[in-house]
């Protein structure tokens, strides 16, 4: 009996294929009821069905054609040559054909186009944010370039397309995928990630016929095989002096090779080696007199080059809700395949309830993001009012570090649904994990975002709050009378009312309650959101429920640490002893 017992597996386990069960996901559109009401209910008629058409179309495609370049790309990431065999400097960022391939798909399908041809007049900005949302996973990590190059692009529309960059405009908003150019964002230096207005020492000299050469070290130029970028550099005067700070800085605009091929004056120091993200080159660039023009009024680089970091931390966001988005797709197919202890995975009553945390928070981020983009749709077709463009102004910060944060936990809870599968490299759930943890730095940090989003009621007088406020109290009026959304409406009000208090404190208190504050208005905003999609007439259990669940956390952080005395100075240097182990 005891050696029948042994035999019995062992045959088995022969005859088995061996196989585990795959997550089979289809079409990213059609599978997300989320995104095809919100569209349902936002869009005109006939744009939401010429849109729906499309999405439609390139979902197929992107599970059909894109997906498996996206995977060669994550096999093949770039290789850097610096030197040919005889010790001649090459310098060469050598990319897959296959991110290629990417780039040319990413203009055929307008990627960027779409933001900027404006056919859907303010919607234009959702169809393209909706189609970067599904291309997002499956990009192999062009979406990075793909922000930059509508981060530059959007720049230059700032500056009312001077003449000497309307061909540029025309290359990086082309459909023409012999035209399309990508652009960079050479921001970073070595002392300047986040202080950038201290930290920036590149130099900009001005040449007799107009233009300027630029001599500094680039610490962080993130896809350095794009065609353009924009950069900040410091110029001289005709002593050789610079202003030091915010003040010094001008935004330029450099071809980074010339029709030959052969760099700008730049010398690739080394690419990153990065923990995600790799298919997509991050260099270190020696400027060494790179040739450039000046495109921002003297010392306004950073206002100027704020154009473009808002559309990329709007992109920022749109990639963290694809992330979370893709993993639970992923989780729940697996869980109607995936048998442990006698039954399936989604009849485990504990197992489903992580996936439905994680479906309330992807929603709440989902609806934040299209609430940004709607925005800035309004904001670039002039339809905004003053208090849309106000509104935008905050929420673009928050948006960002908020869903950031959101999508770096979800996707390792996420990865964690598959057990030991999730851990392994060639299911593709890594990749994702590592792409996602760039988002809370990547374009500004949690407390950089946080402080920004003081600096916008700072600079608006405190009208952004007001604003807010009055709009999250419009979303919750529509459902006053909706019973099953009473409870959550009367949580948001009362985080409304708590918010309101924190946000009178003074300076120094804002400043160390700057990520509460931030996160307790993600919270609440996107609570209204939640209550006010879900309050439609033609709204499914499911949004209800969505809404009522992410009522019940905490909504206003703030006002508890208030509570609890974290933010005097006290409370502060009670902190740096629990840094230094009470010996600072
Ligand atoms: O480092 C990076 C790479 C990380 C590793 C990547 C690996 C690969 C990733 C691949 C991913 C796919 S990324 C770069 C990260 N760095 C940032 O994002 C910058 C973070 N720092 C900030 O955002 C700071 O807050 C600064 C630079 C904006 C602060 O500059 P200033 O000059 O000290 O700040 P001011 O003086 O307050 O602002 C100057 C002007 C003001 O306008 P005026 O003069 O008219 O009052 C501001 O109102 O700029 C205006 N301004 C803005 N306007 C500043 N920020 C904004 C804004 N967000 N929107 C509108």
């Amino acid at each position: 009996q005891v050696s029948g017992g042994l035999e019995m597996p062992r045959a088995r386990r022969e005859a088995d294929p061996l196989l585990h069960e795959q997550p089979r996901t289809g079409n990213p559109y059609t599978e997300d009821a989320l995104l095809r009401s919100y569209l349902k209910r936002h869009l005109p008629p006939q744009v939401q069905e010429e849109v729906s058409q499309d999405l439609e179309r390139f979902g197929n495609r992107l599970i059909t054609e894109i997906q498996p370049l996206a995977w060669e790309c994550a096999l093949n990431p770039p290789v850097f040559r610096q030197y040919d065999a005889w010790g001649e400097r090459l310098d060469h960022i050598i990319t897959c054909s296959a991110w290629k391939r990417i780039k040319e798909i990413s203009a055929e399908e307008g990627l960027i186009a779409e933001a900027y041809e404006r056919r859907y007049s303010n919607w234009s900005r959702v169809h393209q944010a909706i189609k970067l949302y599904l291309f997002s996973n499956f990009s192999g990590g062009f979406n990075c370039p793909l922000a930059m190059t509508d981060g530059a692009a959007k720049v230059i529309e700032s500056l009312g397309v001077p003449g000497s960059l309307k061909h540029v405009f025309g290359h990086l908003t082309t459909r023409d995928p012999k035209k399309f150019w990508t652009s960079g964002q050479w921001m970073t230096e070595r002392r300047g990630g986040s202080d950038v207005a201290d930290g920036t020492e590149t130099l900009a000299r001005k040449q007799p016929d107009g233009t300027y050469h630029l001599h500094g070290f680039k610490w962080f130029t993130s896809a350095a095989d794009s065609d353009v970028t924009l950069t900040l550099a410091r110029k001289e005067d005709a002593r050789g002096h610079v202003n030091q700070g915010s003040g010094g800085l001008s935004l330029f605009f450099l071809k980074v090779q010339d029709e030959d091929g052969k760099l700008n004056n730049i010398k690739v120091q080394r690419l990153k080696d990065k923990l995600g993200t790799r298919q997509m080159a991050t260099a270190e660039l020696w400027l060494d007199g790179a040739k450039a023009e000046l495109i921002s009024a003297e010392g306004r680089g950073v206002a100027s080059i704020s154009h473009m970091l808002n559309i990329t931390r709007i992109h920022n966001t749109i990639g963290a809700v694809a992330a979370m988005r893709r993993m639970i797709s992923l989780s729940r197919e697996y869980a109607l395949r995936r048998v442990a202890f006698g039954k399936l995975l989604k009849d485990h009553p504990l197992h489903m309830q992580t996936i439905a945390r994680m479906e309330v928070q992807t929603r709440g981020a989902f609806l934040l993001a299209m609430e940004v983009v709607r925005l800035l749709g309004l904001v670039e077709t002039n339809m905004a009012s003053e208090q849309d463009k106000l509104l935008l102004r905050l929420l673009v910060p928050v948006a960002k570090l908020y869903t950031g944060k959101q999508a770096t936990a979800v996707v390792i809870e996420a990865m964690e649904t598959f057990g030991g599968q999730g851990y392994m490299e060639d299911t593709g759930l890594p990749v994702i994990v590592r792409d996602t943890l760039v988002l809370p730095i990547w374009e500004g940090t949690t407390n950089i975002l946080s402080l920004d989003v003081l600096r916008s009621l700072t600079k608006s007088q405190g009208q952004v709050m007001a604003v807010f406020l009055s709009t999250v109290q419009r979303k919750l009026d529509s459902a006053s009378r909706n019973e099953k959304l009473e409870a959550a409406v009367k949580l948001v009000r009362e985080a409304v009312r708590l918010v309101q208090s924190a946000g009178s404190k003074g300076v120094a208190t804002m400043e160390i309650a700057a990520r509460d504050f931030s996160y307790s208005l993600a919270r609440i905003y996107a609570g209204a959101l939640l209550i006010e999609h879900a309050a439609q007439p033609d709204s499914s259990s499911t949004d209800v429920s969505a809404a009522q669940r992410w009522c019940n956390q905490e909504l206003c952080p703030v006002s508890t640490e208030l509570k609890n005395s974290s933010y005097d100075a006290q409370a502060a240097f009670m902190d740096s002893c629990l840094v230094y182990d009470g010996s600072p």
